[in-house]
């Protein structure tokens, strides 16, 4: 098992919206997250800065590398684009956070 943390950014006066969305997130992606390996996935928000903090872990044999190129992912971030900030393709602008403190 291995944890994945990073960070999106959120638009200013979408956070109930963006809550509102994943409470309804769509079955056929939380299927395909799962099918890939990914579980206890969470994301939280700096409401100061609009920061979202995204954590997961990662089954052994998760396969993820080429996840961003499944269509009900890639039609997910077109879904959220309006209230994200996102890349020229819709993707969310993410970085990776490193891990600086584990505790069993
Ligand atoms: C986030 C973002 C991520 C996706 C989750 C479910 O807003 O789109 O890429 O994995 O939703």
């Amino acid at each position: 098992m291995e944890s994945k943390a990073f960070k999106m950014k959120l638009l200013p006066g979408f956070k109930e919206e963006y809550k509102k969305r994943h409470d309804e997130i769509w079955p056929e992606l939380s299927r395909l997250l799962s099918e890939r390996g990914i579980y206890d996935y969470s994301i939280f928000l700096d409401e100061e800065t609009l920061t979202l903090f995204a954590v997961q872990k990662l089954k052994d044999n998760a396969e993820v590398e080429n996840l961003s190129q499944e269509s009900v992912l890639r039609k997910w971030w077109d879904y959220m684009a309006d209230i994200m900030e996102t890349n020229p393709d819709n993707s969310p602008v993410e970085k990776s956070l490193e891990q600086v403190f584990y505790m069993k």
